[in-house]
């Protein structure tokens, strides 16, 4: 256990809750608003568990003065959001529609009366269904798309946003949604999977650039990576080997591209067998790698791997629940293994160290580069006591200890600017539907009423007195 002492945080720290979109707005049919890639996936039987959507979620779009109130009573001085794409430009191309805009005008402002620092994450997953039925990120073409429409909300919203990110874990977008399947659209195309993920990069870059023009220069721009921690089961250089490669497919694949400006020899060479990466045009690697003002850090748990020398494969522990279609292209020689300890209610083991471990990898590999854990969180089975409170000693263990490690990494030399929880509130977990719950603020998804856990107050607590309060005992 730390000192107590070694638990301050710089003042200008930010503390912040995260969400997203389709995981909290629902109103999914108002002011213009169009289908997204979410929408059609969670409506098709069998792809969320008992067939949630949505719909509804956590009906934020009505409610969203209330939820930002409650946000400055805890104490956060930062909320990280996505917008909807398909609100603001229902068929992915040409005007924005003006109500669905304004939506997240009013959003920003009631954050900025409050004085909570609003960012802006552009895309979290919800690709215009129209764009999707136009070949979606595979294609080439969507990658302008993203741009054109990063440049309509950068001009929008640019004078009164000034935290940018662009993409949010674009490894889920590519790996899950056409590699595994698990997520939206649902495709289960190795080849299709790899060519998503440049396009993604080269949305990213090209973003970059539009918004660069469209907004204000302090404006600050970002990306939101679930950049891996993987470890080897062992020390032999097969499973050395194995580490480098999902290394490559989990990380070096967008920050190869986006902070050094080329992709790794070694994942080019490892996926041959599934693309010859011709959809890589000359200049891309150059307008991927557009300048960023900071990087964002996703973390949940490590993977833990090693090569399979001939043992029969089970069920990947991968935390995405039942598919056959794996979502690491030319990587059916790897085993994926649970990491020993403690886990969440997803099953994922919890290892604070990890955080310590990828926040001084990119303070090495890129050096200046301020950073931000822009989601860090545990879904546990909360439950309301017969007073109605709800109390969540798990999650606050577990936000000390990963906070504690933030907070190691600064006093390493990190340049750690702040740390958004996942999430402010319980919400629509992707396939898991509703049954996972990952808030500070517990819903009861009958009344919609919001009651903030234990953890939430304690999180408040560190936010006003930016040093961690003690963990209340079991
Ligand atoms: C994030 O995704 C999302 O941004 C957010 O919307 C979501 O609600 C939240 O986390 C909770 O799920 O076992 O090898 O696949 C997180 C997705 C989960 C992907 C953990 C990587 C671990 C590595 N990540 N997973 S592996």
């Amino acid at each position: 256990m730390p000192e107590p002492m070694t638990q301050t945080f710089p003042p200008a720290f930010l503390w912040g809750a995260a969400t997203s979109a389709y995981q909290i707005e629902g109103a999914v049919g108002e002011d213009g608003r169009t289908p997204s890639i979410w929408d059609t996936f969670s409506h098709t039987p069998g792809r969320t568990a008992g067939g949630e959507t949505g719909d509804v979620a956590v009906d934020h779009y009505h409610r969203y003065r209330d939820d930002v109130a409650l946000m400055a009573e805890l104490g956060l001085t930062a909320y990280r959001f996505s917008v909807s794409w398909s609100r603001v430009q229902p068929t992915g191309r040409g005007p924005v529609v003006q109500r669905g805009l304004d939506f997240y005008r009013r959003l920003v402002d009631e954050l900025l009366e409050h004085g909570i620092k609003p960012a802006l994450t552009l895309y979290h997953w919800d690709l215009p269904q129209e764009l999707e039925d136009a070949g979606g990120w595979p294609e080439r073409d969507t990658a302008f798309r993203f741009a054109e429409y990063a440049r309509l909300v950068g001009e929008a919203l640019g004078d009164r946003v000034e935290q940018w990110i662009t993409l949010n874990e674009p490894w889920c977008s590519a790996f899950l949604g056409y590699g595994s399947g698990v997520h939206a659209p649902g495709r289960t195309d190795p080849a299709a999977s790899l060519r998503a993920a440049h396009h993604l990069n080269l949305g990213h870059g090209l973003a970059v650039s539009a918004l660069r023009a469209a907004m204000p220069a302090h404006n600050r721009i970002a990306v939101s990576l679930n950049s891996s921690v993987v470890r080897p089961l062992g020390q032999d250089p097969a499973d050395l080997a194995a580490v480098r490669r999902i290394d490559d497919l989990a990380n070096g694949i967008f920050h190869g591209p986006m902070l050094h400006g080329a992709y790794p020899e070694t994942l080019l060479e490892a996926t041959r067998s599934v693309t010859d990466w011709s959809h890589v045009l000359d200049t891309d690697v150059r307008t991927i790698n557009a300048p960023l003002d900071a990087l964002g850090l996703n973390y949940y748990t490590p993977a833990l791997v090693s090569a399979a020398s001939g043992e029969v494969k089970g069920p990947r522990p991968d935390g995405h629940g039942a598919s056959e279609h794996s979502p690491w292209p030319c990587s059916d020689d790897i085993l994926f293994h649970q990491t020993p300890g403690e886990r969440t209610e997803m099953g994922w083991t919890i290892d604070p160290t990890g955080l310590y471990e990828l926040i001084m990898r990119y303070t090495r590999e890129a050096p200046g580069l301020p950073l931000y854990v822009t989601e860090n969180g545990a879904a546990y089975d909360d439950k309301p006591d017969p007073d109605g409170r709800v109390h969540d000693p798990e999650r606050i263990a577990y936000l000390h200890g990963h906070l504690s490690e933030v907070r190691r990494a600064i006093a390493d030399g990190a340049d750690v600017r702040g740390y958004y929880l996942w999430s402010l509130m319980d919400n629509f977990e992707w396939a898991y539907g509703y049954g996972k719950r990952f808030g500070a603020v517990y819903v009861d998804y009958a009344t919609l009423e919001r009651t903030p856990k234990s953890s939430a107050r304690w999180y408040g607590e560190a936010a006003r007195t930016g040093a961690l309060p003690p963990v209340p005992a079991a």
